[in-house]
């Protein structure tokens, strides 16, 4: 069989980096292809301004001894480029870069039955232009993140604008000064929370143009003094032993008692404390109830909305960002942290705009115009508009399978993976961080591992037992799907418009993109599967 590589990993995110160590590490050869011109995957994309982690030191790192001996974090959040710098730590530790191709993106991948290999199309972008090469491998792992697809959404005539716009996840890659411009922001996910506290003070003038407010809480940022260093470093395996028992890998987890039995007075304690801990806490840290009963929930966004309207001044503007009647159940959408953004709306250069009373008509030549008909000029209009998520990275890439059809048809009925990781009629194909899998509920270099760990584990056994092909039954892809999609209803996510459920795209279907039994669930899941000899799968 001709053979470039037993493995072709797509992806130079944390997801890709572990799986090219850990798959060399066991004696496979393996090479990876990244679209960017350096590693960080979606730490290299979004370079936006005020690009920042939502999960603290030491958990968003990967949980390998070795990497954490000498990279000193300098904040308890670190922004992106201390992320790029650990990036390139990373792989003077593990020395990657030799076996990966920069500025190639994966366009296709065809399973050829007969030769059991992929033949996979990369694009590689020369001075003149992309080249086309075709590599062959054994298997392919896509580590293509959960937000590699950019979502633009279809304003009437954004062509007709002639200033500058950048969604976020395609901002240029030098500096650009703020300084004086007028600036539109669309969308305040956590990317627009972002860019908004970030840019507000240098910018003259900035409207921000908001269609469902975000629920965001005080991140507590802080640098990290040599001692908390010291202390994670010498505390790592336990903090590690902490994590693989947490819902999502945190450091904690939901508080056991139930805000339906608590008092006011232990609800109000409890919430005090979690907010003013920062970071994730008055979510995931919170009573469990408050994501499964309206009422509970109730009480966890009235809470929310007195500490956020106690921060903006203007009544008006604070009605707008924390309204009386929640559009969605408190922690239902993803929950972001900020540093000072509901302050930003105090200055005066700063306005909300609620796209709900007060829609986009069109885009013009100078800037937006509104339903009401006013036209509002700009310099810069930022698209905090998000991801086709999830899965969007996943179909946008030709991959075609057994039978010639490719994965986004076969999902155009609905998703259906076994794990979370493999695809029926895909054989030798490696989803990592993609749909059915924790995901958007476990931390990105967290999953990898776990994932990575399973995949190597699988290989192995294929070379073990000589096997050259594994692919899951039709019955357990049916049997997943359920599950994932049971443990989903169970809570009030599936009734809030999100990417969690892919209804943030028009036209996508409405599923459960996540696996939300947690991570330890999951693992076990995982675990039986091995320990069975990976019988709910097809091995040839
Ligand atoms: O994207 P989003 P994001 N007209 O989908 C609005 C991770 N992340 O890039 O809510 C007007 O959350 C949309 O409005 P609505 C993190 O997991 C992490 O911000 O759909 N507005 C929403 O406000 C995060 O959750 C970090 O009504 C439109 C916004 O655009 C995920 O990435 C930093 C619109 C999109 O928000 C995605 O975050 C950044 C339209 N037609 C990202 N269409 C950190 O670690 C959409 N919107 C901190």
């Amino acid at each position: 069989m001709e053979l470039d590589y037993d493995s072709i990993i797509i992806g130079g995110g944390f997801g890709g980096i572990f799986h090219l160590h850990h798959l060399r590490k066991l004696g496979f050869s393996a090479h990876l292809f990244e679209a960017g011109a350096k590693l960080g995957g979606i730490w290299y994309w979004n370079c936006y301004p005020g690009a920042r982690v939502d999960t603290e030191v030491p958990v968003y790192q990967i949980p390998e001894l070795e990497l954490n001996a000498e990279f000193d974090w300098k904040e308890k959040y670190p922004g992106r480029e201390a992320l790029r710098d650990y990036f390139e730590h990373i792989d003077k530790v593990w020395g990657l870069k030799k076996d990966i191709s920069f500025n190639s993106r994966v366009t296709g991948a065809q399973w050829d039955n007969e030769k059991l290999r992929w033949d996979v199309k990369i694009a590689q972008m020369q001075l003149n232009g992309p080249t086309e090469i075709i590599r062959h491998s054994k298997s392919i792992i896509l580590c293509t993140g959960f937000a590699s697809k950019p979502y633009y959404p279809p304003f009437a005539d954004p062509k007709k604008f002639k200033g500058l716009m950048y969604h976020t996840s395609a901002w240029p890659q030098e500096s650009m000064s703020m300084k004086g411009k007028r600036v539109a922001v669309i969308g305040t996910g956590a990317s627009g929370v972002q860019v908004v506290q970030t840019i507000a003070h240098e910018v003259k003038s900035m409207t921000v143009y908001q269609r469902t407010p975000n629920y965001a809480l005080p991140m507590g940022n802080n640098e990290l003094p040599q001692e908390r260093l010291d202390y994670y470093r010498e505390k790592y395996p336990e903090l590690v032993e902490k994590m693989n028992t947490t819902y999502a890998g945190f450091l904690y987890d939901f508080h056991p008692g139930e805000c339906m039995k608590a008092t006011p007075e232990e609800r109000e304690a409890l919430f005090e404390e979690l907010y003013h801990k920062g970071g994730l806490h008055f979510w995931l840290g919170t009573y469990q109830d408050i994501l499964k009963n309206l009422e509970a929930n109730n009480f966890a966004y009235e809470f929310w909305r007195r500490k956020t309207q106690e921060r903006v001044h203007d009544k008006e503007k604070a009605e707008k960002l924390a309204p009386a009647n929640p559009p969605h159940p408190y922690g239902t959408k993803r929950v972001s942290l900020e540093m000072n953004y509901f302050e930003a709306f105090n200055q005066e250069n700063v306005d909300v705009v609620a796209l709900k009373e007060n829609p986009i008509d069109t885009f013009t030549e100078k800037g937006i115009r509104t339903a009401d008909g006013e036209e509002r000029e700009f310099d810069l209009i930022v698209l905090a508009t998000g991801f086709d998520a999830i899965s969007g990275g996943i179909v946008q890439i030709d991959v075609r399978g057994e039978d010639g059809r490719s994965i986004g048809e076969k999902w155009s009925d609905g998703i259906r993976t076994h794990l979370g990781m493999a695809s029926r009629n895909f054989p030798n194909m490696f989803i990592i961080y993609g749909p059915q899998a924790p995901t958007a509920f476990a931390t990105g270099a967290y999953s990898a591992q776990v994932q990575g760990r399973w995949v190597g584990d699988c290989l192995s056994y294929l070379r073990d037992n000589e096997y050259s092909k594994i692919q899951p039954k039709v019955e357990a892809e049916e049997e997943w799907n359920e599950h994932v999609n049971e443990v989903a209803q169970a809570g009030l996510f599936s009734e809030t418009e999100s990417w969690y459920f892919g209804t943030n795209i028009p036209g996508k279907r409405k599923e459960a993109l996540n696996y939300m039994g947690g991570m330890q669930m999951y693992k076990q899941k995982l675990r039986e599967n091995r320990e069975n000899g990976y019988a709910s799968f097809d091995l040839e």
